[in-house]
């Protein structure tokens, strides 16, 4: 059977990154500017934007049509969205499985809620995908894959949090948080697939400090590690050192956020997904 992997653009993967599998952007409105979070966006250009705009900024989740045309004509579609608790992705992804399925009758879908973003679905997609290299059946996937992500969990280090506040992403008590100048705030994606804060940290090296302390606590024993970044390598490589500290082999990967999680995570933010 030909599958084919897709995922909203919240997981910060290009389309040419991997076999088979396509990208349903989301969208990151800047007064008249729409900016759409595929391969051909500029962040740093989409990040300065904002940083001169001085009304509102919103982001806007793909369209059923987006999502059609990410499942192309594959026989089979394994997918994973943002978090259905502060996003509509999932449900236009779960009504584009509908109409494809009852176009196509034949053809099967499952889209995964990751009740998280960024770089848990990055490692769920990693798990699609070595389920799939198995030759595994579509099904034995899905139920392998959805257990898999009960033990991948998120935590995330931000300098702001303005734009959730702005959006209605965190609650008041986050943004009581983010008031604070200069303060990094410490999280992680709770059970509900909300923002839940674990402390508010001073100075980056404490943000590292205390993230791993955080990885430790929920369970990680040297597994699976990756790590998405706004403009921030450094901490990004700052907190690998720390984990291969502990686990000298564990199997850690960077990379840069694309445009939805560079605008909800602001320059300096950045986020963990890793294996319990
Ligand atoms: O539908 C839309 O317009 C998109 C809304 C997305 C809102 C949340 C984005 C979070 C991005 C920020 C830190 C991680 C928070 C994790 C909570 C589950 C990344």
């Amino acid at each position: 059977m030909n599958i084919k992997l897709v995922a909203d653009s919240s997981a910060n993967l290009n389309e040419c990154e991997k076999r088979n599998f396509s990208v349903a952007p989301l969208s990151v409105v800047v007064g008249e500017r729409a900016f759409r979070d595929d391969a051909q966006l500029d962040v740093s250009d989409m990040l300065h934007a904002m940083k001169h705009h001085k009304g509102k900024t919103s982001t806007a989740c793909p369209g059923v049509q987006d999502w059609l045309s990410a499942f192309g004509e594959a026989e089979a579609v394994l997918g994973v969205t943002i978090t259905s608790a502060l996003s509509g992705t999932y449900n236009t992804a779960a009504m584009a499985a509908r109409e494809y399925g009852e176009a196509h009758p034949d053809r099967k879908v499952f889209i995964l809620d990751s009740l998280s973003t960024g770089p848990e679905m990055e490692l769920i997609l990693e798990k699609y995908q070595e389920c799939m290299d198995r030759g595994e059946e579509f099904e034995t996937i899905c139920k392998k894959t959805q257990r898999y992500a009960d033990r991948t969990q998120l935590l995330f280090s931000l300098e702001s949090l303005s734009n959730l506040v702005k959006n209605g992403r965190v609650s008041p008590a986050a943004a009581v948080a983010a008031g604070l100048l200069g303060i990094r705030l410490v999280g992680r994606a709770g059970k509900e697939g909300t923002l839940e804060p674990l402390c508010k940290c001073r100075g980056e090296k404490r943000a590292i400090r205390r993230l791993l302390e955080a990885m430790l606590e929920s369970g990680y024993q040297g597994g699976k590690v990756r790590i998405s970044h706004t403009d921030n390598e450094p901490a990004a490589h700052a907190l690998e050192e720390e984990i291969r500290q502990r686990f000298p082999d564990s199997d850690i990967a960077i990379r840069s956020n694309t445009g939805l999680c560079s605008y909800y995570a602001e320059r300096g933010g950045f986020l963990v997904g890793y294996e319990t």
